[in-house]
């Protein structure tokens, strides 16, 4: 293993190409043989060595215009010595499916041979220039036993199938199929996949009138939880045509689930392959974000087909080409088939949660990474979700029409290769004749963003002067000035009436705006998070409760409400009274609709709070906002029961009227778990005793998680009874246990992993389970005695063996130990240090190296 780091300046263009590919593939669970053949040249003139990467079990031999040469493997490399110019190279090579616990490569779980190459594991499979900017025609043939895998998948269309043998002792039936897929790609989008599925088939005719065949492939016996994801898929391929012109481009689309998967999803050309989570769903066992997540996770990997693989990276440090585009376009679809502010809120609070806390902790980097030793690392929320929020930026600069130009500009340009960040800027500029030199700094500057606003008033209206920094990062970084869109809007202080909206450009480490207003009037900043910015501004409580009772962005409404919150729990302001005047009058006011009161009425969340402050103290923060949550619905439990008596049926159904309802019956649960009412028992139990959907009875469990550990056991048992052998709702049970904030919260871990639907081997699992106890379940993993940390390092300990994909993702709260109160800041140091001395994966090597760096 090498934990040597690679970094962005140092890129070169590769040394030979590989224009076509051929794989041939006998599948067999612990010696599978991969043979391929593949047309290489010699890219330019030079007489360089060729150096594939390869990480394969064994290289049986290697041959070059069919004769069989010397070969050498090396630290995760196969030399070949080859002098000519154009060649046919033939490899063999073993590997070891079953044994693949990373889920790396080609890997068989639950029956199912599946492969996971981005970003860099093709070389698992079989040796070869695995890096984005090698495309490649591929064929592959597959040779398996017909009856165990009656379908065989790979990328593209299938062009030949026929029977190699029948063995008349075994009766054992040997079959093969052969795909192609016309489009030269990059090797981590290769996919193979054999199993025994249910089919779901549907069909989508492109606006050019072409007919694609879409194909779902689930576990047996799950076909009729296939329908939203199907559904969802259609209206993905119609939304891309309608919003950007980009129709789909093969015969065929697959996408197939599996319960075995590191991730959400994987984008692989014509061949998705999905977490079962992100595909199944019925009413009964999936709740509306589930619903939710399906959309936004088809979608996101159907947009992949033109923002990732028709135009793809030219190097891994720029994800962020491919991510951040997809996950904008992702958002655009999910608000315009749902809510704006709803995704904007969501996304909001995961900007303002994970990534300003990557932002502030050792493995901080910009969109546009510079240096990278395990790239499986860089699959965060700052390449993605910043990255979004940057492209966001772009379309406010531009506009719709502007933004869509250099869209269709990008695709004309670079079509069918291998790009950079650069290049999507360019385009963006060129299509609108703007200079974005300035704007390109986001691409390369690490952390948050504070923006201090300052405000003065004047004779003629408001002069709003703004400073930007960035604190969290080194001096000498000596960080240029950003280009920030601040979207405003001036509200009069009588009356609430809006005077003025528009957008300023703030581009300045320093500067200053004037507003001319008549009438005295409050601005509004910031609207829909037009920046993935912290802002410093001092807004008394008053000024606060005027913009969540007018200001026209909801967005700004909702984030008003968060910092009323936030002063309260920050010891800010000492009157809880006008925070319970502003809930009441929420309750109370029937002209603001469901979904937006849900909102306005939901209480930050842990994690939100915690950012705000400069050092961490885990039970100050719970302690205190437990108290006031307390002291709202001690004030107001008359007024929160009356709300939700109306919400006792609401119909069933994925339906957005009622998915709102359903979220304010759920924020209204949340209140009341906070009360000692005797009567709230009874409430939350009937709740999931009444209910006929999965989203009311998860409510019920969250809210019975708050209200007693012993409620909330005998609403699973009922659910472990109902649902018998469902592992995605054997998942939410887990994950409510795991964040149960109490003291024994282990042994009940402990037993429920005994369950027989546990398996430690199953990411799914692993994630609900131990990782909603390490992200969520602040009270117990944050005990000063430090407990909760040593149970995080012996979990990584057993788990980077087996999955170091996983177990990378699960250190991230020990990362940020610098930033808590000095006696669980040495905690989890301590547990760092105990972790270095290991032999770690370079996944978690990088992570522990860089904390204690
Ligand atoms: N591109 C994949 C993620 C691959 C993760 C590699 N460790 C899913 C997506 O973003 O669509
Ligand atoms: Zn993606």
């Amino acid at each position: 293993m090498t934990t040597e780091a690679k970094y962005l300046k140092d890129y070169q263009r590769p040394d030979f190409l590989i224009p076509e590919t051929e794989l041939f593939f006998n599948l067999d669970d612990e010696k599978t043989l991969v043979r391929s053949k593949l047309n290489v040249e010699r890219n330019g003139s030079h007489n360089r060595p060729l150096v594939l990467d390869c990480q394969v079990k064994q290289v049986l031999s290697v041959a070059i215009d069919g004769v069989m040469v010397e070969f050498k493997v090396g630290q995760e490399q196969l030399f070949v010595d080859v002098q000519q110019q154009v060649f046919e190279l033939e490899i063999e090579v073993i590997v070891d499916p079953i044994n693949n616990t990373a889920l790396e490569g080609l890997y068989k779980s639950a029956g199912v041979f599946c492969t996971q190459c981005e970003a860099e594991s093709f070389r698992r499979i079989t040796p070869y220039l695995d890096r984005p900017d090698v495309l490649s025609v591929f064929t592959v043939t597959i040779f398996a036993d017909a009856e165990l895998y009656p379908h065989m998948l790979s990328n593209g269309n299938l062009v030949d199938s026929g029977v190699v043998s029948e063995d008349d002792e075994t009766n054992q039936q040997i079959s093969w199929v052969k795909w192609h897929d016309p489009h030269p790609k990059p090797s981590y989008l290769f996919a193979l996949v054999a199993g025994d599925f249910d089919l779901l088939t549907d069909e989508f005719v492109t606006h050019s009138g072409r007919k694609v065949d879409l194909e779902l492939f689930v576990d047996k016996g799950n076909l009729h939880l296939g329908h939203h994801a199907m559904a969802s898929l259609i209206k993905s391929m119609a939304w891309d045509e309608q919003r950007y012109g980009l129709e789909y481009d093969l015969d065929k689309y697959m996408v197939v689930a599996v319960d075995f998967f590191n991730m959400g999803a994987m984008e692989n050309k014509g061949l998705n392959v999905f977490n079962s989570k992100y595909v199944l769903a019925d009413l009964n066992t999936a709740t509306d974000p589930d619903y939710h997540g399906i959309e936004a996770v088809i979608g996101h990997e159907y947009f992949h087909n033109w923002t990732g693989n028709r135009v793809t990276c030219r190097d891994w440090f720029q994800l962020s080409l491919k991510e951040g585009l997809t996950v904008f376009r992702d958002q655009q679809f999910s608000a315009d088939m749902g809510s704006e502010v709803l995704e904007r809120i969501s996304h909001a609070n995961i900007i303002r949660t994970m990534q300003f806390a990557e932002d502030a902790g050792p493995m901080a980097h910009p969109i546009r990474p510079e240096k990278v030793i395990e790239m499986n690392n860089f699959y965060t929320v700052t390449v993605y979700d910043k990255g979004a929020e940057v492209i966001r930026m772009m379309h406010s600069l531009l506009g719709e029409s502007g933004f869509r130009a250099g869209m269709d500009l990008y695709f004309k340009r670079h079509d069918g290769t291998a790009v950079t960040c650069d290049d999507f800027v360019s385009a963006m500029a060129d299509a609108n004749n703007k200079d974005l030199t300035q704007f390109q700094n986001w691409y390369s500057q690490a952390g948050t963003p504070s923006v201090v606003v300052t405000e003065r008033k004047t004779d003629k209206g408001i002069e709003l002067t703004l400073s930007q920094s960035l604190p969290t990062r080194p001096p000498e970084e000596q960080h240029k000035p950003l280009v920030i869109p601040v979207k405003y809007e001036l509200i009069a202080n009588e009356g609430g009436q809006s005077l003025e909206r528009g957008t300023i450009i703030f581009n300045q480490r320093k500067q200053t705006f004037t507003f001319d207003c008549s009438v005295p009037a409050t601005l509004v900043l910031f609207e829909n998070f037009s920046a993935p910015v912290k802002v410093q501004r001092k807004l008394n409580q008053a000024q606060l409760i005027h913009i969540v009772k007018y200001a026209t962005d909801e967005f700004c409404r909702w984030d008003s409400m968060q910092s009323l919150w936030l002063q309260q729990i920050n010891g800010k302001s000492d009157d809880s009274q006008g925070l319970i005047d502003v809930i009441e009058y929420l309750i109370n006011n029937d002209d603001i609709a469901p979904s937006i009161k849900a909102e306005l009425l939901t209480l930050p969340n842990y994690t939100s709070i915690a950012e705000t402050f400069d050092v961490i103290d885990p039970a100050h923060i719970l302690t205190v906002k437990t108290a006031i949550t307390q002291e709202v619905i001690a004030s107001l439990f008359p007024a929160f029961i009356r709300l939700l008596s109306g919400l006792k049926n609401i119909e069933d159904g994925y339906v957005q009227s009622h998915v709102a309802q359903r979220r304010l019956k759920h924020v209204l649960l949340t209140y009341l778990s906070y009360s000692d009412h005797a009567e709230v028992e009874d409430i939350i139990r009937q709740v999931y005793l009444n209910s006929t959907n999965m989203t009311e009875k998860v409510s019920a469990l969250e809210a019975a998680r708050v209200y007693s550990s012993d409620l909330l056991e005998q609403l699973l048992a009922k659910m472990d009874a109902e649902f018998k052998g469902n592992v995605l709702v054997f998942d939410k049970m887990t994950s409510a246990i795991a964040r149960l904030p109490v003291n024994d919260v282990y042994q009940k871990m402990q037993l429920w992993s005994e369950h027989a639907l546990f398996s430690d081997k199953n990411p799914n699992r692993i994630r609900s389970l131990y990782g909603a106890f390490v992200m969520q379940n602040p009270e117990q993993f944050h005990d000063d005695s430090g407990k909760g940390y040593q149970f995080l390092t012996q979990l990584l300990k057993k788990l980077d063996k087996l999955n170091p994909q996983l177990a990378s993702r699960m250190i991230s709260p020990l990362l940020s130990w610098k930033r808590y109160e000095p006696t669980r800041s040495a905690l989890m140091k301590q547990q760092l240090d105990e972790l270095n001395g290991l032999d770690l994966s370079k996944d978690l090597f990088e992570k522990v190296s860089s904390a204690l760096g």
